[in-house]
């Protein structure tokens, strides 16, 4: 929503109109409303992170079951978009989820653009 703040400069009245975040989320009122997030609740899926967190932070802050890794693991932009998956030489990895180190499900396609290292390890 945008709000009509006057300002008296230099002797001169004037009326800016500006776009505000109504809940403090970090994303202005237009911008919420273009990715669907409620303006009026700073965490609008109720996942714990707030909706301009989320929006930088590339997950989605309309699906609590999307949100940032505990870790802090950077999330692509890109982590949707990603095609000519195979097996062979110089195609992508195909996507698949195991553990971080912290025992958190990880998705490997959401560090699109990034170097990946995996360790394997068998025991028996
Ligand atoms: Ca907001
Ligand atoms: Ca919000
Ligand atoms: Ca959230």
């Amino acid at each position: 929503m945008a709000g009509l703040i006057p300002l008296l400069l230099y002797g001169c009245a004037a009326v800016v109109e500006i776009d505000q975040d109504a809940d403090g989320d970090g994303l202005i009122d237009p911008e919420e409303a273009e990715i669907g997030s409620d303006p009026g609740d700073p965490d609008s899926d109720g996942d714990g992170f707030d909706d301009g967190t989320e929006a930088s932070g590339n997950t989605d802050p309309t699906s609590a079951t999307d949100k940032p890794y505990i870790a802090g693991w950077p999330i692509d932009a890109c982590r949707w978009d990603i095609g000519g998956e195979g097996g062979d030489i110089g195609m992508v990895a195909p996507g698949f989820d195991l553990l971080d180190q912290h025992g958190e499900t990880v998705r490997l396609h959401d560090f699109c653009n990034q170097v990946v290292q995996l360790v394997f390890a068998a025991f028996w």
